[in-house]
This record gives structure tokens, C-alpha cells and sequence, in this order.
């Protein structure tokens, strides 16, 4: 009975913590909730940025690409296994958004991947990123900069 009543009282606190910090996007059909990117170290040059994908329409989407003025290229990856190594790679012809279904990107899983980051990514800083998605269009974000050990399952190696 006691732990019940603990657990109720940590995932309550877990709720207002996560409503707190999220922050959402909205284009058409498509909802963009709490885009974010771990902070890097100042000699790291590449960064990944995760969220959570929702397409309310009747029909799919397709995130095709995403672009950003904070590195020189940006990329759309998925992680694979081979020979027992997690490789990641970008993918082609962009990534399902499912009618009235979600797209997860997330450590280990899907991301977005950026290349040649032009500065560090900073603790609480919110950086521009434009999402390119094949009917709702262009959406305009802010990636949110979470701690390095931020929504850790798995390691995800950047080369
Ligand atoms: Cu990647």
C-alpha cells in the first residue's frame, strides 16, 4: 500500500516535470513534441536531435529532410546492426509518418544527425531547425539542449 502510494506520488512528479520542459510544434496535420540534442563537448563536431512525430491526417506523411544553420549538413539516420556493430547511415526517401500514428526519433533508433557543428551545443540553448515533411510542408522548431546523459538507452557512437 505505501509503495503503491510512492509510485503514484513519483510518476505524478515525473508528469509535471516532463509538462514543465516540453515544448511543441505544430504544422497541418503534423505535431512536433519536444525536439531535443544532447550537449557535446567542444572538440565534438557531430550532434543527433530526437522527438516525437504525430500526423492527425487521414492520410501518411513523410518527413523527407530537415535543414539547419547550426552545421554544415543535416541528415536523416537510422541505426542498423551488422556484424554485431550499431552502424549508423541516412536513410533514403525519407521516414513514414503514419496517419493517425507517430514517428519516434530516439536514441538508438531514428535521429537527425548533424555534421560539422559549427559551434557546441550548450546547456538550455534552443536551436533553429526546419523540418521537411512531403504533405504538411515546412515546420520551424527549436531543439531544446538537454544534459549528455539526457533519454540514455543504450549508447549511441558517433563514429
Ligand atoms: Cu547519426
Amino acid at each position: 500500500m505505501k509503495h503503491q502510494f510512492l509510485a503514484l506520488i513519483i510518476s505524478a512528479t515525473a508528469l509535471i516535470t516532463h509538462a514543465a520542459h516540453a515544448h511543441d510544434y505544430k504544422q497541418g496535420a503534423i505535431s512536433i513534441a519536444h525536439p531535443w540534442a544532447r550537449q557535446t563537448a567542444p572538440s565534438q563536431k557531430v550532434g543527433g536531435s530526437f522527438m516525437t512525430i504525430s500526423n492527425s491526417a487521414k492520410s501518411g506523411d513523410k518527413l523527407l529532410s530537415a535543414t539547419s544553420s547550426i552545421a554544415e549538413k543535416v541528415e536523416i539516420h537510422t541505426m542498423t546492426m551488422e556484424n554485431g556493430v550499431m552502424k549508423m547511415r541516412p536513410v533514403s526517401g525519407g521516414l513514414d509518418v503514419p496517419a493517425g500514428g507517430r514517428l519516434e526519433l530516439k536514441p538508438g533508433s531514428y535521429h537527425i544527425m548533424f555534421i560539422g557543428l559549427k559551434a557546441p551545443l550548450k546547456l538550455g540553448e534552443m536551436l533553429p531547425l526546419t523540418l521537411h515533411f512531403q504533405h504538411a510542408g515546412k515546420a520551424q522548431v527549436k531543439i531544446k539542449v538537454e544534459p549528455i546523459n539526457y533519454g540514455s538507452e543504450g549508447g549511441h557512437d558517433h563514429h
